[in-house]
């Protein structure tokens, strides 16, 4: 093919993608407030595609960017208070660090039920489907956390782990974690904590206020944490990980590489690029703990500021939030949401909750609270619920 043709074509497919991006909703237009994701940070793109083409399933052939996954493993041990005997993976996201931790979890009890609280997410039914695995249900109090006298009733000789969640998908919540840790240590149970969302939130923020529940190793009980840069971590889509206390249970989950240059691989994935480490790995160096801290205290102003918004049109939330989620409880969700999307909002249902929840990002500023709240009225006004 010559150039010119190469050049029409270039152009013609550049055009074709132009065609579909105008379709999608973006983050910087700051019109989503739903989402559990944000635009990345600036350095995170560039760092993005510098590492494009690297493979983390071959480390003999990207020896640099194995190292800066150990690097980008050590700063998220750090934050998680993960001991000397620890280790880490790098996943896609929750879904993937959650289903490994299962899988560990199962392998070193040998057995198949765990016990999860009603407030979790969709994931672990994946994981029952996938695994085999009995998902026993726990309700939970009035502050939509894990109920834990619930909890050891159900308690059996077929528990292979107990989840408890930092950070609920749907309100933020964090379950009582330091009980639970207590729970599976006198019982020997594996308890996995899904921090997917909490992880980069929690931290900063029990150094910004006090009552925030301890979720992490500090805990003695707690065996394993999943924690998501692609949420609150401000980096790019995928990257997850898993924190396990101890190093040797990666064993139950490797296999030997007979053809590759290390010998073992452990976790669900080979083939894995190293675009969405070096990102993470840049924003955590971009931002420090202290600039991820003042991000946190940000996200906490703005949430406070629409709590009083919306409470001062008369609108009630699930419950008072303790992260940047909030809950607006709602006769018919799916109505105010249809409304809000010919407005131009996206904002998510929770059907099971009767109400909608906003995710105060760090993209989502006090301007767009501002500009949100009128349509917020008019929609619940126009569909009977003011
Ligand atoms: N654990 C928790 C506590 C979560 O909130 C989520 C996702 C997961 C695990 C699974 O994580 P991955 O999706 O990374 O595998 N929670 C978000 C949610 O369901 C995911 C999300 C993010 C959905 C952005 C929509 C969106 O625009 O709301």
């Amino acid at each position: 093919m010559n150039g010119k043709l190469n050049e029409e074509r270039r152009i013609k497919i550049l055009k074709e993608l132009q065609n579909f991006y105008n379709k999608d909703f973006t983050f910087s237009s700051g019109r989503i407030l739903g989402s559990m994701c944000t635009q990345p940070h600036s350095i995170a793109k560039e760092a993005y595609i510098k590492f494009l083409e690297t493979n983390l399933g071959d480390p003999e052939l990207f020896p640099g960017t194995k190292e800066m996954e150990t690097k980008l493993l050590s700063f998220i041990m750090d934050l998680l208070n993960a001991p000397k005997s620890s280790a880490g993976l790098i996943c896609s996201g929750g879904t993937e660090s959650n289903i490994t931790a299962i899988w560990m979890s199962k392998k070193l009890t040998g057995k198949s039920e765990i016990i999860v609280p009603e407030s979790a997410h969709f994931s672990f039914e994946k994981i029952g489907s996938l695994m085999n695995t009995k998902l026993v249900y726990i309700p939970l109090n009035k502050e939509y956390f894990m109920n834990t006298s619930e909890l050891k009733k159900m308690i059996s000789k077929d528990t292979a782990a107990i989840i408890g969640i930092a950070g609920s998908t749907e309100l933020g919540t964090i379950d009582p974690i330091p009980e639970l840790s207590e729970i599976c240590t006198d019982n020997n149970i594996f308890l996995h904590i899904d921090a997917a969302f909490g992880g980069f939130v929690i931290p900063f923020l029990k150094e910004l206020k006090n009552n925030i529940t301890d979720f992490d190793f500090q805990l003695k009980g707690v065996s394993s944490i999943s924690i998501d840069a692609h949420k609150m971590g401000y980096s790019a889509i995928p990257l997850g990980a898993l924190i396990i206390r101890n190093k040797k249970w990666l064993d139950e989950i490797s296999v030997t590489t007979p053809y590759i240059s290390s010998n073992k691989q452990a976790g669900l994935l080979a083939t894995r690029s190293g675009g969405p480490v070096a990102a993470a790995y840049a924003v955590s160096k971009y931002l420090g703990r202290e600039g991820y801290k003042d991000l946190i205290k940000e996200c906490m102003t703005t949430t406070e500021y629409a709590e009083k918004r919306i409470s001062d049109i008369g609108l009630n939330l699930v419950i008072k939030p303790t992260l940047n989620v909030l809950g607006i409880k709602l006769k018919n969700p799916s109505k105010v949401v249809k409304k809000l999307t010919d407005f131009g909002w996206k904002v998510n249902k929770m059907e099971r909750l009767s109400a909608i929840r906003i995710v105060l990002m760090p993209r989502v500023t006090k301007d767009i609270i501002d500009n949100f709240i009128p349509d917020l009225e008019k929609a619940c006004r126009e569909v009977g619920e003011l």
